[in-house]
């Protein structure tokens, strides 16, 4: 495991009060004292004010702030200086620089984390955590993110890997008795252990769609006939004038895509060409794509497409501002909305949230969601390995080869939490980290 000194920017480069550059690894204080005077370690984290220096040059490069962490206790379990700069585009870079003459190496991406997880200091869930944190761009993201960061979804898994733990004892019981009639464990013991486990991964496994649509953000498609109000529509739901609106039908030629935080949760927008013809092709998302039909759906084009359209779709009434009275076609559960006065769009926001995210919205912030196909496809391995255990169990399979079973379950949590992680699998997740974290 490599301790080399590290160094990188923590804060994004460009014009700012201040920025926070961070080093770890083994040697970090010689390295500092090396560049900033003066230097002391104690007391431990805590901020005391020095001249940054280039090691080599002597030149001074700002009036800064430091701080130590002597390891574990940091946040890559190893010795960090933390220094703040001032900021800006130049001497944030002319002190990394001093650090690498001091002897640095420039941090990988998410290279300080993946020491944090080596070093036990958190576990891969609290990684990737770290990470929908950093890149949260919807409060129900951050939400999320910060559960998990403080081990909602850990201690869940955790207690969930308890039971099956409990479950592989009681079998235990059989390997050693096996002479024993009915064995020294009632049966009913068993299936009840056993029911508890499978129902916990089979309901984690459920919030999988909606916990992943919430990382990416769900694909809701404004689809209808041409000056419907579509591209209208779209800016209202995003808050700008992004896509161009006239009164020409045809305006819209090319679909576009823009994120948008619809009553706190993400979405990805798009834009669409009218639906002239009744040959226009639904062009289908992927899985979780939200469709909502605006305008008139009386005309043939329009029925065509929502025929097509496999995904769920919300219908919208454009324009109510110039129907003051709703006319018939109108559905009682339709939205009607105008752009022009913001009529409807509170609610069009509500019934696309619960569209998209109802089971989140049920869930409330406290129960743990899984947000990663790696989440997904381990908990789907471990509910594979549970119902071959029942499976053999009911076949009558002697009980030392049921409890592999209960073992594969176990390592497929153990992989989910990160007990231990090999290479590979710490790079992708680390793959898209920051510089710094
Ligand atoms: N009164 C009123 N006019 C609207 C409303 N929404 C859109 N319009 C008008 O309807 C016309 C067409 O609006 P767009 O948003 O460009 O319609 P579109 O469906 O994107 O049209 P295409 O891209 O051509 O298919 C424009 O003149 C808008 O100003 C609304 O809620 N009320
Ligand atoms: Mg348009």
């Amino acid at each position: 495991m490599l301790t080399d000194p590290i160094v990188a920017l923590a804060t994004p480069p460009g014009r700012s009060a201040v920025a926070l550059i961070r080093i770890s690894g083994r040697g970090v204080f010689a390295l500092a004292a090396s560049c900033l005077s003066p230097f002391h370690v104690e007391p431990a984290r805590t901020v005391f004010r020095a001249q940054l220096r280039h090691p080599a040059s002597g030149e001074a490069i700002d009036d800064s702030l430091a701080c130590c962490f002597p390891g574990p206790h940091s946040y890559t379990g190893e010795d960090v200086v933390e220094i703040s700069t001032h900021g800006g585009l130049v001497v944030p870079g002319a002190a990394v620089a001093a650090l690498v003459a001091g002897g640095a190496r420039p941090a990988e991406p998410g290279e300080f984390t993946r020491r944090a997880v080596l070093n036990g200091k958190m576990d891969l869930l609290q990684a990737e955590a770290t990470a929908d944190l950093i890149d949260a761009g919807a409060p129900a993201q951050r939400r999320r993110a910060l559960q998990q960061l403080e081990r909602g979804l850990s201690a869940r898994l955790e207690a969930l890997r308890g039971e099956i733990l409990d479950l592989e004892a009681l079998i235990a019981y059989e390997i050693d008795f096996p002479e024993e009639d009915e064995g020294p464990v009632a049966p009913d013991r068993v299936r009840r252990a056993w029911s508890v486990a499978r129902e916990r991964v089979a309901g984690l496994l459920a919030t999988a769609p909606e916990g992943e649509r919430l990382r990416e953000g769900a694909l809701c498609v404004i689809a209808g006939r041409p000056n419907a109000g579509k591209s209208s529509l779209f800016n209202a739901l995003l808050g700008t004038e992004r896509a161009i609106v006239t009164e020409i039908p045809g305006t819209t030629r090319d679909a576009i895509e823009a994120p948008a935080v619809i009553a706190g949760f993400p979405f990805r927008l798009v834009d669409t060409a009218g639906l002239r013809h009744s040959q226009d092709r639904v062009e289908r998302g992927g899985e979780g794509e939200r469709g909502v039909g605006s305008g008139e759906w009386t005309d043939p084009a329009s029925d065509a497409f929502l025929s097509q359209v496999r995904s769920p779709v919300l219908r919208v009434r454009t324009k109510v501002d110039l129907d003051p009275i709703r006319r018939p076609s109108v559905r009682p559960s339709d939205v009607c909305v105008s752009a022009v006065t913001g009529e409807g769009l509170d609610e069009l926001k509500r019934r696309l949230a619960a569209e998209a995210f109802g089971r989140l919205l049920q869930l409330g912030d406290v129960e743990p969601v899984v947000t990663r196909a790696r989440h997904r496809a381990a908990l789907e391995r471990a509910l594979a390995e549970l119902d071959g255990f029942e499976a053999a169990r009911s076949a009558g399979v002697d009980a030392a080869a049921t409890a592999t079973h209960l073992r594969a379950a176990v390592t497929a949590l153990d992989d989910l939490i990160g007990v231990v992680t090999p290479d590979d699998v710490l790079d992708r997740v680390f793959a898209s980290f920051c510089v710094g974290k």
